[in-house]
Parts: structure tokens; sequence; C-alpha cells
């Protein structure tokens, strides 16, 4: 099958922006090489092969020096291509892996042994089939009890149907790209209040302030995304991350430059301090700690 969708930019720009040392790209994700870790069969696109060389070569030229290699649907259950890659990055990645309720023991220790921390739940609808709350609560369980936290990326309009469940979560909850709001309606609107306040009421929440090319209308450079990223920043400046979202997949409007997405840091983020807990501080606790 070929890839769906526009496949990332090879030639970034260098940031503007320089990076503090320690930074993480919190985000990122590994795709293939198809003919060595074939996609999953259940999977509802197919990402142009975006292997862990070019992870590795970006993270440098960018200035990142660690990153959070997130599985994304494409492999399903399938976490040997993030592995390889946590592997080969030597201490400097952590992961996030999809499991199924019926995974043994020894394949999370494998995967913690590895420098899997977390695990994700998906419920966008276009890359996933969503299970009922009770698939997830086992997995839950097994996970809390090796310290992980869980990842869950779902769509604005999915978080008060599914209230109830993910704030009785009872590890560390991290949500993708905050929560999809609709960057056309107001900050401070009730949709994008119903996840301040989800935060708010919840200390085991945080939020990756990711994506601007995914959640603008207006396009580059994002101008649309930065009231609602930034009000998490300052509001929660303890639980936020941030991260490239390398190598994009599913994106048809237009390819980000990954330079300019390291340059929209500080235009969220606008003091130092802000910047070293966004980039350095808070990553390190959730994912080095141990
Ligand atoms: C992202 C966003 C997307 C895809 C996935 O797992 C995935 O396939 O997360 C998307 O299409 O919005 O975080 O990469």
């Amino acid at each position: 099958m070929d890839p769906d969708w526009l496949c990332f930019d090879p030639n970034p720009s260098k940031p503007t922006y320089q990076l503090p040392p320690g930074s993480v790209d919190a985000h990122c994700h590994i795709f293939g090489p198809g003919d060595v870790f074939p996609y999953a069969p259940e999977r509802k696109y197919t990402p142009c092969d975006a292997g862990k060389d070019k992870l590795f070569a970006l993270r440098d030229f960018l200035g990142y020096e660690r990153n959070v290699i997130v599985q994304a649907t494409c492999h399903g259950a399938d976490n040997r291509a993030m592995v390889d890659a946590l592997v080969a990055a030597d201490g400097r990645a952590r992961g996030v892996a999809t499991v199924r309720p019926d995974v043994s023991d020894a394949a999370l220790a494998e995967l913690h042994e590895a420098g899997v921390r977390g695990v994700r739940f998906n419920f966008v609808r276009r890359l996933v089939d969503p299970k009922p709350d009770a698939y997830y609560l086992p997995i839950v369980e097994r996970i809390a009890a090796l310290g992980w936290h869980v990842v869950i990326y779902f769509e604005a309009q999915d978080l008060a149907q599914r209230w109830d469940f993910f704030t009785s979560l009872p590890t560390p909850v991290v949500v993708d790209h905050m929560g999809r709001p609709d960057v056309t309606k107001p900050v401070d609107g009730p949709e994008f209040g119903l996840f301040v306040r989800l935060m708010e009421e919840h200390p085991q929440y945080w939020s990756k302030v990711t994506c601007p090319e995914r959640l603008t209308v207006s396009g580059p450079p994002y101008d649309d995304v930065v009231p609602f990223a930034r009000h998490l920043v300052e509001r929660f400046p303890d639980r936020v991350l941030y991260g490239t979202d390398w190598p994009h997949p599913n994106l048809k409007s237009h390819m980000p430059d990954d330079g300019k997405i390291v340059d929209f840091v500080p235009r969220i983020a606008t003091t130092e301090e802000l910047r070293h807990k966004l980039l350095v501080d808070n990553p390190t606790r959730l994912y080095w700690a141990g």
C-alpha cells in the first residue's frame, strides 16, 4: 500500500530558538521501515517510512537531546519498531507503547527494560475503533504496578462522554495535543473550559501543548493555536510537555517545517523558567525518574 498522506519535510530549517541543554522531544513517532517492521493489518492509514536513523538525525539537527517515542496506530500493538529505536538510543529515548489486555508479564517487563514508561489509549475514530471503558481497566491496573502512566488521545467532543472514566484513572495521565481543541472557539469558552477544568481538578493530569500544525485553521505560523497552548503553559507550568510530532502522520493541508515547530516554543512559553520546565524538567521527571 502506498502512503496516503504527505511525507515529512526532509530539509527542515535550523530553528532560530536555541533549545536548552537536556531538551526532550516528548512526542514523536517511528514508522517502519515497513519492510523490516510491517504496518498493522488493522491500520487506518499507511504512513511514509520514517525510521530511527532519521529521527535521531532530526533530534541532533534541531538541538534536542532526548526523545519520547509514542506508538502510533499504524503499528497497532506491535511495538517492535519503537522498541528497536529505544534500544538504539541507548538511554536517550523513552517510549509509550500500545498493549492489549492479554499482554504477558514478561512482555511488559521487556518493554520496561527497553525504556517504555507508559501506554497509549487512542479514542480518535478516524484512527481506531475505540473500545468500551472496561477494556482499558485491566491494562491500567497492570501498568500502574510498574509505575507507568497513561497517554490518552481524544477529540474535544469525547471529553464529556468519557469524563467519569478519564477522571477515575489512578496513574498520571498525559493528554495528547491539548485534547484537540477547536481553535476557532474562544479559549475561555465552554469547550476548552472543560479541558482546563480537567487539568485543574485532577492533578494527575498533564497536557502536551503540541501539534500547532494539526490544530491550526489559519496555517503557519499557527497564531490561532498560541492562546490555547500559552494558557496551559502559564496555568499548569509543571504539567505540560512539548514535542515535534515528527513525522506528522495524516497531514494533507501542509507539511510543517520542524525548525518552525521549535520556534513555536518561545511564543507559548514566554520566560526562560517556563521553557526550562516545558522542555527539560517536566519530561525528565515523568520519563527519566526511574
Ligand atoms: C499524532 C496524531 C495522529 C496520529 C496518531 O497514532 C496515530 O496514528 O497519533 C493523528 O492522525 O491525529 O499524534 O501523531
